[in-house]
């Protein structure tokens, strides 16, 4: 497994950002386990994370001009990823811009409701955190159209690997495939229960398989 994915998920655990237990998605799905990225909170965590994501990133080969965190999650994210690429990318990656969407209209000064860098006449990279039936993503999709910018991808943090609420599509192929774009991910969670073999209980385990019976993709 890449060292990028073994990283982010030793930091995951550690910081207890991923979690084991009973949670209650988004979806209304019960789910054994949690990833809260909010818990990515200091500067060593953040750093792990950007590494992580500009490492993916660069790997997928794509090219793009700007990276779209959508709000609020998407920008802290969007800004340590645009300057970790910066970083480590060469020039390829130095001058990659990044913006993100108010949620609240601002009637005054620059007005507008997208910070940063134009998404007009762009090729937009979305960064957002976790994908389970793949619902919030649609949102920054609409963002980007209005604002005539075009999007070539999306990269997330967590792809959990479950099929959408209406298919027996993953949700990462369902917006891979509306959309006509790839979806890549830092890690799925087949590479968290692949990296915490011996981290996992027993019962963890069978916890994770029950619900992967209900909720995993069958195309
Ligand atoms: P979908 O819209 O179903 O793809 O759910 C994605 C959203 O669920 C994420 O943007 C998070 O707000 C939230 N979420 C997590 O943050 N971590 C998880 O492990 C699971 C979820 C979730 O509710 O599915």
């Amino acid at each position: 497994m890449a060292s990028h994915k073994t990283i982010f998920i030793d930091a995951a655990l550690e910081s207890q950002a991923l979690k084991f237990g009973t949670f209650t998605l988004k979806s209304g799905r019960e789910s054994p386990y949690f990833f809260n990225m909010g818990l990515f909170n200091n500067g060593k965590l953040l750093s792990i994370l950007a590494s992580a994501y500009a490492s993916a990133i660069i790997e997928s080969g794509i090219e793009f001009d700007v990276l779209f965190g959508p709000a609020y999650k998407g920008i802290p994210l969007a800004a340590v990823t645009v300057a970790k690429l910066a970083e480590v990318g060469g020039e390829k990656y130095a001058k990659i811009g990044y913006s993100f969407n108010r949620k609240e209209k601002k009637d005054h000064g620059e007005g507008g409701s997208i910070v940063g860098h134009t998404l007009k006449d762009q090729k937009v990279l979305i960064i957002d955190d976790v994908m389970t039936a793949g619902t919030a993503i649609n949102e920054a999709f609409e963002i980007i159209a209005h604002e005539n910018g075009t999007v070539v991808g999306c990269v997330i943090t967590l792809d959990r690997q479950e099929k959408t609420v209406d298919s027996e599509m993953s949700a990462t192929t369902a917006v891979s495939k509306k959309y006509n774009i790839p979806v890549f991910s830092i890690a799925g969670l087949s590479d968290i229960v692949e990296h915490l073999d011996d981290k996992l209980t027993q019962e963890q385990k069978e916890s994770i398989a029950n619900y992967l019976k209900k909720y995993s993709p069958s195309q």
